[in-house]
């Protein structure tokens, strides 16, 4: 067995959750926060026999989708010690992170 770990864009979380349900998939869904850009994000855990390991993952790519968003990023200002200024970057974010981990046990109590 395998637990999925997917770190996925809010914007994609709730058709993501739908689809997997869909395809009979069990999804426990987390409110998580990217340490980089400091702003909400959706952790999802899957746990999948191995032999439906890659209809999940295929689920996972079909439904979340790479955009752009613009952080604030510090930079030191010239001539003054120690000050910061912010300034607007733009990063590429997601579809989604995903980590496979093997399952040593499963049990429900
Ligand atoms: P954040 O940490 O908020 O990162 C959002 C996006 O910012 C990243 O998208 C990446 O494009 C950019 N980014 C992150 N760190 C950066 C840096 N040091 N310099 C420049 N740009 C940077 P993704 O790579 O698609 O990651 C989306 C979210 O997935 C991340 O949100 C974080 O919550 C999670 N994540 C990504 N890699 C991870 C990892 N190795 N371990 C745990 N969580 C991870």
């Amino acid at each position: 067995m395998k637990l999925i770990i997917a770190i996925v864009q809010d914007e994609d979380a709730t058709k993501l959750v739908s689809s997997l349900m869909n395809e009979g998939y069990g999804v426990t869904k987390l409110a998580t926060t990217g340490g980089f850009l400091r702003a909400g994000n959706t952790t999802l855990m899957i746990g999948v026999e191995d032999k439906k390991l890659d209809g999940a993952m295929a689920v996972v790519e079909k439904v979340c989708h790479s955009r752009k968003q613009i952080a604030t990023a510090p930079t030191p200002m010239s001539g003054v010690t120690g000050a910061y200024v912010p300034y607007p970057i733009e990063v590429m974010v997601g579809g989604a992170t995903v980590f496979v981990l093997n399952v040593d046990q499963f049990k429900k109590f």
